[in-house]
């Protein structure tokens, strides 16, 4: 079926396809750095395990160690992703040259650390969201904004500071805001015997963070939940709780950011997006799919990525409510091939959810229509999506479903397969 007959198909059920695709093309969404390398960055030792009850699992050939080469997959990833894209950087993508007086540890970074990142930003028309990076670091011991440790506790907060002085430059230079996120892996592996004293510890540390001066329209700190980790099981300082408090508590200096891993296996963030969105101006979100556990795997176009989006598009996210961002990191395939995957994914959620005619589907399920509401939501299922999607491919300047594979295999095989 061509567009052409895809769009009067749509028509009938009340739904302009080319409306659809133009406002797709306007939405914002951030793509982790972090897949192209398995989360491990420039700025440490990279035979040194993740941190931070993180890991990625895959030993598939071709990894980026080079900001050259992480750059270079980027770009190629790009070429095959349609849409509107950010970048989400993390602190330890520091880059350190002569020019910049080379490496300094992570309480010290400034802006000239990611000037080329932004010069790399700037060529490509991207924005950039950015994240301080409390783990993989011999100064987490293990603990780094909750640590007991004073001497520990100063070092990270100087780091959560110097990154949003970083977060500032980022939204200056490129006029976009920037969205920075605070994640811990604080935690235990076993029963805690004092489970508060941590928390009043990441809470005061995360004010001392925000204390930092940064207009809050351009820079946009989160906080981001989490149930657990590996060799974190018992007890995770940062958790649903306590950062959903800490956001409520100061609505006016950050958001909560929920990744649908960081929950029990029976929870959804799609039931949980309009649940804060009836409290939160804005919220963000970390696009994953965990399997089982928070196994941070590629995302998929699967039920719960769809419904998440729905719930985007129809509580009103695309008007600057919801910052959109992926978080997944998969070593056991083509690293650019995951990027592209999850990303196209994405969009194709989010144009699902655009093309669902979700004022009617709202008026059958307020007149308690709820046999009628069943039988429309399983047969927009079977319309024709993929047209439309293709359409949408096109118009951007992007490949089509089926065509853009052979792109990764001559890329594997150029490039990522001479690094050895
Ligand atoms: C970890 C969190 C966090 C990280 C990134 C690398 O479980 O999801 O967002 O994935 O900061
Ligand atoms: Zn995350």
């Amino acid at each position: 079926m061509s567009f052409t007959e895809a769009k009067e198909k749509y028509a009938v059920i009340g739904i302009d396809a080319q409306a659809a695709i133009d406002r797709l093309k306007s939405v914002p969404v951030s793509m982790h750095c972090w897949q192209g390398d398995d989360v491990r960055g420039f700025d440490t030792d990279p035979t040194k395990p993740l941190t931070g009850g993180i890991q990625t699992t895959g030993n598939y050939p071709g990894r980026a160690r080079t900001p050259e080469e992480l750059m270079a997959d980027i770009d190629e990833a790009l070429k095959l992703i349609p849409g509107k894209v950010k970048l989400n950087l993390h602190a330890n993508y520091a880059i350190f040259n002569e020019e910049n007086g080379g490496w300094v540890d992570r309480d010290k970074l400034e802006p000239k650390h990611f000037k080329p990142w932004v010069d790399f930003a700037k060529e490509r028309g991207l924005g950039l969201d950015f994240n301080p990076t409390f783990f993989s670091h011999p100064m987490c011991d293990p603990l780094t904004l909750a640590s007991p440790n004073e001497e520990t506790r100063r070092f990270w907060i100087n780091h959560g500071k110097a990154c949003i002085r970083i977060s500032s430059y980022f939204a200056e230079e490129l006029g976009i805001p920037c969205t920075m996120n605070i994640w811990t892996g604080d935690g235990f592996k076993d029963i805690p015997a004092d489970r508060m004293g941590p928390r009043v510890r990441y809470k005061e540390a995360i004010d001392e963070i925000l204390s930092e001066p940064y207009d809050f329209k351009m820079v946009k700190p989160c906080v981001e939940s989490k149930v657990f980790g590996i060799g974190v099981e018992a007890y995770t300082v940062g958790s649903a709780e306590f950062t959903l408090s800490y956001a409520a508590a100061n609505m006016d200096k950050c958001i909560p950011l929920m990744d649908n891993g960081h929950y029990h296996p029976t929870e959804v963030v799609s039931d949980k997006i309009p649940a804060l969105l009836a409290f939160f101006p804005e919220i963000a979100l970390h696009v994953t799919r965990p399997v089982r556990w928070d196994s941070d795997h590629v995302v998929l176009f699967d039920d719960e990525t769809r419904e998440i989006m729905k719930e985007v598009v129809r509580c009103g996210g695309l008007d600057g409510r919801v910052n959109i961002a992926t978080d997944y990191f998969d070593a056991s395939i083509n690293r650019v091939s995951a990027w592209v995957t999850g990303m196209r994914n994405v969009e194709k959620a989010l144009l699902y959810a655009l093309l669902t005619p979700a004022e009617d589907l709202k008026k059958l399920q307020d007149t308690d229509q709820f046999s009628e509401l069943m039988v429309r939501q399983e047969e927009l299922k079977t319309m024709p999506f993929g047209d439309v999607w293709d359409e949408y491919c096109r118009q951007c300047g992007r490949p089509v479903d089926g065509t853009w594979f052979d792109e990764i295999k001559a890329y594997e095989k150029d490039v990522q397969s001479k690094r050895v």
